[in-house]
């Protein structure tokens, strides 16, 4: 169960974030609104939030999830793959050093993105991609094996992120995309399968029993509810536009 939340607050300098959807450029008011309604949400679902306040400087900062990797008494500050995004690890590590007694970073030359990042029970995946590359995931290997934890590495292809086509909903239950569906790395899992038509729903949040699911995909929501759990579907469309999905809002804990 998670009891607590990290966001950040999405900055004006949003509609000039990283961008390969081609859906236009994100509507600031509009986003502040479906920030506001994500932070509602999380906190319906029984975590306490801590929002830190918006950076001009860093367009894609909203997306809070990449630069660390926290769990209940240890953090990993990232070394973000973009470099316009490199800076965002400043602020994230300020606040996480106040509330976790452990820190490790990611270190250049490796780079990672904890988008790419997806905790299954016990074990961690780490997707190696276009912002996560070997050296960072081999560095998260040796960090996660130091705190007891056993990781796999894998390739994602054609997707920002390791999460953008993957998300555990706990109980051994597996969202995939179909790309991602027949990967022996997650074979023993309850793969549930994400109709191409509806691939960006592959990024959805369990969180506490609950799953977060992004508005506009019924077919999806619809599987997530037959395995018996509630949903709350939200409108992210202005995050959608930069490629972000539910879980690159926050950081969990
Ligand atoms: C980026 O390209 O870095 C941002 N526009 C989107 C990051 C999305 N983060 C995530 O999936 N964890």
């Amino acid at each position: 169960m998670f009891t607590k939340a990290i966001v950040k607050t999405p900055c004006r300098n949003l509609i000039k974030g990283l961008s390969m959807s081609n859906l236009g450029k994100p509507d600031y008011s509009t986003a502040l609104k479906q920030h506001g309604r994500y932070i509602e949400a999380i906190i319906k679902c029984g975590l306490k939030v801590t929002e830190l306040e918006a950076d001009e400087q860093y367009p894609d900062s909203v997306f809070i999830e990449d630069t660390a990797l926290v769990s209940s008494d240890w953090a990993v500050i990232t070394n973000p793959g973009a470099f316009s995004r490199k800076g965002e690890v400043k602020a994230i590590k300020k606040i996480l050093t106040e509330k976790f007694r452990i820190i490790e970073e990611i270190r250049h030359p490796g780079t990672l993105d904890a988008g790419d990042v997806m905790k299954v029970d016990n074990h961690y995946f780490i997707g190696r991609s276009e912002r996560t590359n070997s050296l960072g995931a081999q560095q998260l290997f040796q960090i996660l094996s130091k705190f007891g934890y056993t990781s796999t590495i894998l390739t994602v292809e054609n997707s920002l992120h390791l999460k953008s086509d993957v998300s555990y909903l706990q109980q051994n239950n597996l969202l995939s995309t179909i790309q991602f569906y027949n990967k022996s790395e997650f074979e023993k899992y309850n793969r549930i399968p994400v109709e191409p038509a509806e691939s960006y729903a592959a990024n959805s949040l369990w969180l506490n029993d609950r799953v977060l699911v992004p508005k506009g995909f019924p077919d999806t929501r619809s599987k997530i509810e037959k395995l018996g759990y509630e949903t709350i579907e939200l409108d992210v469309s202005e995050f959608r536009k930069l490629d972000g999905g539910l879980s690159c809002l926050s950081l969990r804990y």
